[in-house]
Order: C-alpha cells, then sequence, then structure tokens
C-alpha cells in the first residue's frame, strides 16, 4: 500500500482501516497494544546455569592441540546460556574460560568492554599484560582489564595456564559502543611491575582480607570488595566485583536482586539454590544468576565465590532494587 495523505488519515472510517493505513508509514496505534511494553516486574529471560570447569579443561586441552595462538587471538570458550541469544553468558556479562599453553604469546589487543579475569590453575611464570606492566597469574589472582586498555597474556611457565574471563561485551552490543583495535606492533613491550597494580588482586591478599573480615561478620559470610571504594564500585565503570567466604556449613542470606551477577568459584565446593533449582559446584566452575532471581549459596566443606555483578550500571541508572526474599 502506498503512503497514505494527511486527508486519508484523517478520514479513516473505523478503527481497522486505521490501523491499515498506519501499517505503511510505521505508525502503531500503542493502544492496541500489539507488544506489550510494560509489565509489573522483571521477566524471566536468561536462565540460571552452572558450567563445569572439568569439562572446559578438557576441551581446552583439545583445542591446545587443534589451533595455536597465530590463528586464535584467544583460545577461548564462551559460556552461552540455554536461554538461547548466542554470544550472552546473562542480560550484560558473557563469561569464558581461557587457555595458554607453555611458550605461547597471546597478542595485545584493546576494546571498550571491560574486562577481568580470575585465575584457575597456572605456574609462576604465566602473566597478563596490562598497559604495558606485566602482571602474574597465580591462582585465585584476579586481573582488571578496564575499557580501552592494552592487553596480552604470555606464558613462561612450563605447565598450561587456564582462567576465567569476564566481560561486559552483551552490554557493549545493547548499547552499540563497541570499539576494537589490534595493537600496531602485535606484542607490547613489557615492563615487569611488583604486581603493585591496582589492576592486580593476589589471592594471598584476598585470603588475609577474608580472614580479617570473617572476625568482624558476625558469623555470616564475609564479603569483600575488590576495588577501592567499596561494592558499590571498582576499578570498571560497569562491573562490582566481590569475594565472598563461606565457612564450613555456612550459608548467605538469600538475595534477589536487580542485578546479574556470575560467580566464579575460586576455592571450594557448594551449591547454590536459586529459582527453586539447587546448582552443584567446585573450584573452576562457574554459577551465572540473572537478575531477580532469589538464590542462597551454601557450603559444607568451606568455599570462596568470586562475584561479579553489573550492579554499578544498575544504581547509576536509578533501577537497582533489593526485593524481599520469600524464604
Ligand atoms: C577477550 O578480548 C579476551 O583479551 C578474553 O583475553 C575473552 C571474550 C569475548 C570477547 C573478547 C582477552 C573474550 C575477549
Amino acid at each position: 500500500m502506498s503512503s497514505p495523505t494527511p486527508q486519508q488519515l484523517a478520514q479513516s472510517g473505523s478503527l481497522e482501516e486505521l490501523y491499515k493505513q498506519l501499517e505503511p508509514i510505521r505508525l502503531g496505534a500503542g493502544w492496541a497494544k500489539p507488544t506489550p511494553s510494560l509489565w509489573a516486574e522483571p521477566k524471566k529471560s536468561f536462565e540460571p546455569t552452572v558450567w563445569r570447569y572439568a569439562q572446559a579443561k578438557g576441551a581446552l586441552d583439545a583445542a591446545g592441540r587443534l589451533i595455536n595462538t597465530e590463528l586464535a587471538e584467544r583460545r577461548n570458550l564462551i559460556m552461552q546460556n540455554p536461554a538461547g541469544g548466542g554470544y550472552a553468558t546473562s542480560r550484560t556479562i558473557v563469561a569464558a574460560y581461557q587457555m595458554i599453553m607453555p611458550g605461547e604469546k597471546a597478542r595485545s589487543h584493546r576494546h571498550t568492554p571491560n574486562a577481568l579475569r580470575l585465575i584457575i590453575d597456572a605456574d609462576p611464570g604465566a602473566y597478563t599484560i596490562v598497559n604495558g606492566e606485566q602482571l602474574s597469574m597465580m591462582p585465585g589472582d584476579v586481573v582488571l582489564t578496564p575499557n580501552w586498555c592494552w592487553h596480552g597474556h604470555g606464558n613462561d611457565s612450563r605447565a598450561c595456564a587456564y582462567w576465567l574471563d569476564i566481560l561486559d561485551v552483551p552490554l557493549v552490543h545493547l548499547l552499540e559502543p563497541m570499539f576494537f583495535e589490534p595493537h600496531p606492533d602485535e606484542f607490547e613491550k613489557e615492563r615487569v611491575v611488583a604486581n603493585a597494580s591496582p589492576m592486580h588482586f593476589s589471592w594471598a591478599e584476598t585470603q588475609k582480607r577474608l580472614a580479617e573480615a570473617a572476625g568482624r561478620s558476625n558469623g555470616l559470610p564475609a564479603e569483600i570488595a575488590l576495588g577501592e571504594s567499596g561494592p558499590a564500585t571498582s576499578a570498571l565503570d560497569t562491573m562490582a566485583l566481590t569475594m565472598i567466604q563461606l565457612k564450613t556449613g555456612q550459608a548467605t542470606a538469600s538475595r534477589k536482586v536487580m542485578a546479574n551477577s556470575v560467580f566464579g568459584v575460586a576455592d571450594g565446593s557448594g551449591t547454590t539454590e536459586v529459582e527453586g533449582k539447587t546448582l552443584p559446584w567446585s573450584r573452576g566452575d562457574v554459577i551465572v544468576v540473572p537478575a531477580w532471581s532469589e538464590h542462597v549459596h551454601r557450603s559444607a566443606d568451606g568455599a570462596v565465590l568470586f562475584r561479579v555483578t553489573d550492579e554499578p550500571v544498575m544504581r547509576k541508572l536509578g533501577f537497582l532494587r533489593e526485593g524481599q526474599p520469600t524464604h
């Protein structure tokens, strides 16, 4: 149908006729609610899920035989939410397992998505370079790569190094400010720093701070922020990072929060009960808890969970809410 004239539109004799005339000019009658635009509370879209490190490690070992860092700028496995959508682990955050073999170097690049990693298995000699500074990657360490920082990886040890990458790529896809640049020299000239970088959080320091926090937590699981000014912020604009310690037999308080969370198991084992599902996990596994999903973590034998959430985005935009748990 060709474009109706203003007169033809003004003279529509029935709603049906009006709707037909609106189609070619791409106007929709808001009152007819063809697709709902508002609803009472967040709909469930992404599913709570767990990914197993043991499986990912096997697959990465196969990839180690089958693909090198010449071909693969990063040898990684993306955790795809079973609810679909292809790329994302949650609405705003993607998680991936990555492996680098002895003697390999992964080329440097930079991008607008913020990135960080939790190291799972590595020997001394595995490192990340952030803006030219070499930061060591040892199990339990966390390394940040904020928006537009150059970063690459290397491994001078004799063992494969495995870690968990967490990025806000799906948020960047949604808002569309994606910029990416390979390093002009492929590899950065690196300086070794004594890990005294605000981009590096060592496992030893995390354990020390958790032990101190546990002394003040009245028997509840201790939680500490990795970042300068509390759980609200970190060196990253879009994600807040905390470590949660579950001592033997401890459980977290039930929470239902309008923020997406990805949990990496830094140590130990336990279960997460989320929206009626029980997800068991152990070291290196990853659990995604989508926004507005009530959840509790439990550990019989003790554990440390690394939590990454988009709370800073939700808070900044005025969308952060904490629901009333039902139990
Ligand atoms: C990325 O740049 C890295 O630099 C790891 O190590 C994982 C997943 C998606 C998109 C970019 C890295 C990534 C990634």
